[in-house]
């Protein structure tokens, strides 16, 4: 497979003004018809006209009325080359696909009957002929024809223009998209839905159409999806001063979806997990997560639409700020300080279980790469999740106000452009008066950062200084990194526990922004008076990894008073892993396992600590997770790890019991269920401890998981305590599974859950798994179900999948096998669940490599697979 570069990007050389798309919709033979108008660009040494094309038949093609004989074209399974054209075209493509065959879930599709579309990143070359690259942007007019009885409902982007019926059963729509737009954003359903719908009021005093369109029989689980997109419309309006820009917006939902959402112009098409909700089927957590997705698709209206990537390079440049715009505005949607701490406590296990391993893995790539073979790979947890701790780090290095004029001005200079992440950043400094030049590496250096602190108190000069040092490790490609640009915002604990006032460089505040710009610089506070604790790296920052070497008592100190509620709840992780690690080594020694009392007794006193949120305590009373722990090790030992952790989740929940009944007891949630941070808080609290109740196998804590399952009132306690039940091997749990999956089959969704629980139990083992498979309810066709059972054993349950035998490696080559047959982006994404082969001990590494290699050695695999297997291997 060709590895295509970022250095060598061009722009193209014939631009699009206009393109009407005509399709007569049929699962087996679907014509699209395009006729496109075309300039060529003065910008480019490109002579010929380039259009991709894949998995499309040619029909017919004409350019300025002329069908052009196959002398005046090349055409290969990939482009489609016109040489000789003049500078001013009209082309007229015709091409054939059958949709109902497309398993990829990537260009025009069949989900469940029904026509969806996904293009990006280079989907809509499977459905014509076009120059299906970003900067390439162009305002398009659809027209849909189909069978009026089992398509009618016909929607693309931007308004309807004009539908009725074509005499003969089937029916037309007509669409326009006001606005210029690149191929990617492009989409059309045709389907039988029904949708739940609403004007709304905008800033300026129009009104828009909302609507979110679900299956028959789903209608009573769209009112979240539409509260969060009321609340995503009018959060942007008042933080960003960006409205909505079309007379309509659409969200609509299929089960068959590679990924969250999708961001198309005006009709955003969503997997049915980010938009279904009502309490007897959703948690929580799924509650956040639509409100987070809803809001990602609609921001992405502005970063991403009206701005939009030069090239898949570029890709953090909408993505990175997007997600960064939805934190934002799931915080805002709590409303209160320490709310906002626990979303960010949420998303710093995000960045350190999953973005950190990509990381210091062979995967691991800048936040703007330089290089890749297949851009779906791309869609990565750096591109995202560290992308978006890049935005917030200029929030943090210019201020709320600044920032907000570098949004004002990015959009003012680009709107309407496709434009890189440099033009970001000059945004940023340009109205921030600030040098941003070396800031530019936390785009162009991968791996993280190591920030090493050292303090030092002068009881005589009253100083403390701290001394910061940086370093990043080695990544493919990469061997020596230059020093980033690093915020590390710092404060000082006086013995009391309160916040010094700090003094350095002439701040007078509790907490300081330094920036660490240099290898290593000290930093000196004057008028300390007393030694003080530190803390470092206040509300994370930066995305490094922070050595301090902090004795047990500061720790505790911290986990008590730090007014940073993040760095308060990072004592506590820094206290539970040491002992976890400790631990781990004495499980794989054969030592006897103990837990100090000074540990317990400091998670005794957070648990109940009236004046904390339960959502902070449920947060501190978590421990890291197996992953988290194995990051840590320089030999992984998958058993060791779990077999610690269960002994200290044992060990709390005995300790605590009377505690931990207490909290369960205080935090129940009666009355109607509602989803707000409050409820949710207390919910997650409960059922935690509710966790560590059942984890002792205690007749009280199997009770009380029983009962709680017999009477739940909504979806967030009934499974949490059938997964209780099921993770403490109760006897009880396989009748609880039985009747759940009896009360819930009709509710994928639910079923998915149902999956996913049982994959991720400890005592589910490879055979367990491929006897779930042949579950009348399994299908690896549907991406949502493959990753509820297939992905949550290989990622989540890694003891079992890391067995001496192997049997879970070959479970996994297997699978990846089978996978990419039907869709490679799933594939390559169960794929990468190897990423992390080399760190385990020699027999273990031994039968990783024999899987990654029977993987590779498959003749017809795709690129998505090809580059994730030889990465690994290299
Ligand atoms: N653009 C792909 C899906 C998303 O990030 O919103
Ligand atoms: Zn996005």
């Amino acid at each position: 497979p060709q590895t295509i570069y970022r250095k060598d990007y061009t722009p193209p050389g014939f631009m699009v003004e206009t393109v009407e798309l005509g399709f007569d919709l049929d699962p087996e033979r679907t014509i699209v018809a395009s006729r496109l108008t075309m300039r060529r660009n003065p910008d480019s040494k490109v002579r010929e006209i380039e259009l991709h094309g894949e998995n499309i038949v040619l029909v017919a093609l004409r350019m300025n009325g002329k069908t052009l004989s196959k002398r005046d074209y090349r055409l290969d399974d990939k482009m489609l080359v016109i040489s000789n054209a003049p500078d001013e075209v009209t082309l007229e493509i015709e091409t054939l696909t059958a949709p109902v065959k497309n398993t990829t879930l990537n260009g025009l599709y069949v989900s469940n009957g029904n026509f969806f579309t996904q293009c990006e990143a280079e989907g809509f070359r499977n459905i014509t002929y076009f120059p299906d690259r970003p900067d390439v942007m162009a305002k398009y007019t659809v027209m849909l024809r189909a069978d009026k009885a089992t398509y009618p409902v016909l929607l693309s982007n931007g308004n309807l223009i004009e539908e009725g019926d074509l005499g003969d059963g089937r029916h037309f729509a007509k669409w326009e998209d006001p606005f210029k737009k690149p191929s990617y954003l492009f989409a059309l359903v045709a389907a039988r839905l029904v949708c739940q719908e609403e004007t709304f009021k905008l800033a300026d005093g129009r009104s828009a159409l909302l609507q979110v369109w679900v299956e028959e029989g789903n209608l009573d689980k769209t009112d979240y999806a539409m509260q969060s997109l009321k609340n995503s419309i009018r959060w942007d309006e008042e933080r960003f001063g960006l409205e909505l820009d079309l007379d309509r917006f659409m969200i609509v939902a299929v089960g068959d979806f590679n990924m969250g959402a999708m961001e198309n112009k005006g009709l955003n098409i969503f997997n049915t997990k980010f938009v279904l909700a009502n309490p007897r089927v959703a948690t929580d957590i799924d509650y956040a997560g639509i409100e987070a997705v809803v809001g990602h698709e609609y921001f992405h209206n502005w970063t991403g639409n009206r701005i939009t990537c030069r090239d898949w390079f570029q890709l953090s440049l909408k993505e990175g700020l997007t997600v960064f715009r939805d934190q934002e505005f799931s915080a805002d949607m709590i409303g209160t300080e320490s709310g906002r701490a626990v979303t960010r406590i949420d998303q710093v296990r995000t960045l350190r279980q999953a973005q950190f391993p990509e990381d210091a893995g062979p995967m691991a790539h800048p936040v703007r790469p330089d290089s890749f073979v297949e851009i779906n790979n791309f869609y990565t947890v750096t591109v995202y999740e560290k992308g978006a701790e890049v935005v917030r780090m200029y929030q943090t290095l210019l201020g709320r106000e600044r920032f907000r004029k570098g949004m004002d001005l990015y959009f003012e200079r680009h709107d309407g452009q496709a434009v890189t992440c440099d033009d970001f950043r000059a945004a940023m400094a340009d109205a921030g008066d600030r040098d941003l030049t070396q800031f530019e590496r936390w785009y162009s250096q991968a791996g993280t950062p190591v920030v090493r602190a050292e303090g030092r108190y002068d009881a005589d000069a009253l100083t403390y200084e701290l001394t910061l040092t940086q370093r990043c490790p080695a990544t493919p490609g990469q061997e020596n990194k230059l020093p980033f640009h690093i915020p590390v915002a710092v404060g000082l604990l006086g013995a009391d526990g309160r916040d010094l006032h700090l003094n350095v460089d002439g701040l007078d505040a509790v907490t300081a922004v330094l920036e660490l710009t240099e290898e290593t610089r000290t930093f000196r506070f004057s008028g300390v008076k007393e030694a003080p604790t530190p803390s470092i790296l206040r509300d994370f920052s930066a995305p490094v990894v922070l050595e301090y070497d902090y004795t047990d008592a500061e720790l505790l100190h911290l986990f008590s008073h730090d007014s940073d509620p993040v760095n308060r709840w990072e004592a506590g992780q820094r206290l539970a892993m040491s002992r976890l690690l400790k631990l781990t080594d004495a499980v794989a020694k054969g030592d006897t396992l103990t837990l100090d009392t000074t540990f317990i007794e400091a998670l005794r006193k957070i648990l109940a600590d009236e004046s904390l949120d339960a959502a902070f305590r449920e947060q501190a009373l978590l421990l890291p997770s197996e992953t988290m722990m194995a990051e840590q090790m320089h030999v992984v030992n998958p058993q060791a790890i779990h077999q610690a952790r269960q002994f200290v989740r044992r060990t709390i929940g005995h300790a605590l019991r009377v505690d931990l009944r207490a909290q369960y007891d205080a935090n129940q949630t009666p009355g109607a269920y509602s989803p707000d941070a409050l409820s949710a808080g207390r919910r997650g609290l409960k059922n935690l401890a509710l966790a560590y109740l059942a984890s002792t196998s205690s007749e009280e804590g199997t009770a009380l998981a029983q009962a709680q399952f017999d009477n739940a009132g909504n979806m967030t306690d009934r499974v949490a305590a059938l997964a209780a039940l099921i993770h403490a091997g109760a006897a009880s749990a396989q009748a609880a599974l039985q009747s759940f999956y009896a009360d819930f089959d009709n509710e994928a969704l639910v079923i998915d859950k149902w999956f996913a629980m049982q994959a991720s139990a400890p005592a589910t083992d490879v055979a367990a798994v491929r006897e779930l498979m042949r579950h009348a309810a399994f299908n690896i066709k549907n991406p949502n179900r493959a990753r509820s059972l297939v992905f949550t054993f290989c990622v989540g349950n890694p003891s079992q999948f890391h067995a001496p035998d192997g049997s879970g490696y070959a479970f996994w080559a297997e699978q990846v096998i089978a996978l990419d047959a039907l869709n490679p982006q799933v594939a390559s994404r169960l794929a990468r669940s190897m990423d992390r082969w080399r760190r385990y001990a020699p027999a273990l590494q031994a039968q990783m490599k024999k899987a990654l290699q029977k993987v590779a050695g498959v003749k017809k695999l795709s690129n998505d697979v090809r580059e994730v297997v030889s990465k690994a291997l290299a």
